[in-house]
């Protein structure tokens, strides 16, 4: 879009003006940086704040644009007083107190995903949901590519929504968060998701009802709705008067399963458009994944060969439900992704035989003691760690099961070889967030399939 026709969006939606307006960017992390670099583009002045004394970016801010004022350490009242907007960061809560002031003294909240919906005329694909947000948006935009679209594929995945705006996109696929949302008043995505919702981030929303009011913003706008009929909660944002697609890998549906055969199809009504088989993925919740994909695609135009074609070359992602070697009989699985009940409740639920779970870290406020019917059903033993730990721990002490805590996931790793036998898996799917102990799941992932590997040799 011409730059004059972004600052008039900017100006019709939210009262910003590059002569009048001052901005305060709150948070130099990677969305800070790129709503620094996108205003800087447009002529708008902004100041930058985090309340970090060394925030991550900052070396790159400060050869970037050494004029433009920053302020660390801290939260300077004065910084907030004097702003007319705020673009808070994701990892920050609105109710700081100083952003609460601000408001309260007639500053605006502007997200980084309004500032991005304000700058593109092409059609967004937006996916939300507690779990399998990544997986979905990168399915999605695997089948756009081999649809010879021009995607460009980000937002909480990884790349700042603002940071895919200077490609040539006909499209864009964007993975988006709860605090995104919470904050975002400007998005018409032209098909929508909110996959799941399970608890999570309970900490930073007032409760779950709060959380699924945050998740059901993603619909905000005219575009086609696409259901997971297999979710109460999202089943009850159905609006009556919008084009929906709708998919379940339980009962009827657009997008659904069917034995033919005896082999399983995905479907779209009577239309088997692949063998679930030919997925080469683990676990019943990627079948509704590859569901909601297609359901996604459809809407946008994609064709049925271009989209099989990517779901059967899908890989998965990192720290999904990996595998990550087979050690003398015991399947070592990494799932440090899962870093809330929900996920680690669908991964136990992928298995037939019992296994040994490694979990903790972060509760981040859920009530561990949801997990308790699956951990009777699905696990053998279950190895804990982490700052929540004990606290799961207290949880699961009724479920029947054979629990021990380790201090670090080396102990974790030793503890569940001791207890492995030939034919069993072991799964890291922690239920937890990892920066307790670890840089991110990543890092935990990485620590763990480091660990498994050391017992190979
Ligand atoms: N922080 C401070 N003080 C500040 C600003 C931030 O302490 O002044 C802290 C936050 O509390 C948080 C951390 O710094 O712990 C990072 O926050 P941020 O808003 O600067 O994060 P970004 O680097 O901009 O990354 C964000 C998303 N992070 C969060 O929402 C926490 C990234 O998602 C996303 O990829 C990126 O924007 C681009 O869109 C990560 C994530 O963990 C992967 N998301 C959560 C999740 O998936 O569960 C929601
Ligand atoms: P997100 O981006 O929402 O965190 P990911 O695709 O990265 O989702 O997957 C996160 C975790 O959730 C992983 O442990 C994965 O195995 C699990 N998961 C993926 N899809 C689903 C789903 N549809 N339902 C429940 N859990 C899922």
């Amino acid at each position: 879009m011409e730059k004059q026709n972004i600052i008039a969006n900017l100006n019709k939606h939210f009262g910003l003006d590059p002569a009048s307006s001052k901005i305060l960017v709150v948070g130099l992390g990677s969305t800070g940086m790129s709503v620094a670099q996108y205003l800087l583009q447009l002529d708008f002045k902004f100041a930058i704040i985090d309340s970090r004394a060394k925030p991550p970016l900052m070396d790159e801010f400060m050869e970037q644009m050494p004029d433009t004022p920053i302020f660390t350490g801290g939260f300077d009242d004065h910084a907030f007083k004097v702003a007319t907007h705020l673009v808070v960061s994701p990892g920050l809560s609105l109710h700081e107190k100083v952003i609460i002031k601000a408001v309260a003294n007639g500053s605006k909240i502007v997200s980084d995903i309004d500032l991005f919906a304000c700058s593109v005329t092409e059609p967004i694909v937006a996916i939300t949901g507690s779990n399998g947000k990544s997986t979905v948006t990168t399915m999605v935009g695997d089948m756009a590519k081999v649809a010879g679209r021009r995607v460009s594929v980000g937002g909480n995945l990884g790349v700042p929504a603002l940071d895919l705006l200077d490609q040539k996109a006909d499209l864009y696929v964007l993975e988006l968060s709860s605090f995104q949302l919470e904050r975002t008043s400007m998005l018409n995505a032209a098909a929508a998701t909110v996959l799941n919702v399970t608890a999570d981030h309970l900490d930073r929303h007032a409760d779950m009802a709060q959380y699924a009011r945050e998740k059901q913003q993603v619909f905000r706008g005219n575009g086609v709705m696409v259901i997971n009929l297999d979710d109460p909660t999202v089943v009850a944002m159905k609006e009556s008067d919008r084009e929906t697609l709708t998919f379940s890998i339980k009962t009827a549906a657009d997008y659904h399963l069917k034995s033919i055969d005896g082999n399983e199809y995905l479907m779209r009504d009577d239309l088997a458009l692949m063998p679930l088989q030919a997925l080469p993925l683990e676990g019943r919740h990627n079948a509704a994944n590859a569901l909601a994909a297609l359901a996604l695609g459809t809407a946008i135009g994609l064709d049925d060969d271009s989209m099989c074609r990517a779901l059967k070359k899908f890989k998965g992602l990192e720290h999904r439900m990996q595998r990550v070697a087979e050690i003398r009989g015991v399947n070592w699985i990494n799932d440090s992704k899962a870093t809330n009940i929900g996920a680690c409740v669908a991964a136990l639920d992928g298995y037939e035989r019992k296994v040994i779970l490694i979990a903790g870290g972060d509760a981040k406020g859920a009530d561990m003691n949801e997990l308790a019917p699956t951990i009777i059903e699905k696990a053998k033993s279950v190895v804990l760690m982490g700052k929540d730990g004990a606290l799961i721990m207290q949880a699961l002490e009724n479920c029947n099961v054979p629990l021990y805590l380790a201090s670090n996931i080396n102990e974790a790793v030793q503890i569940a070889a001791r207890l492995a036998v030939s034919g069993d898996s072991v799964l890291l799917s922690p239920a937890c967030a990892s920066t307790d102990q670890f840089k991110n799941y990543q890092d935990r992932g990485n620590k763990f399939t480091k660990a498994v590997l050391a017992l190979a040799s």
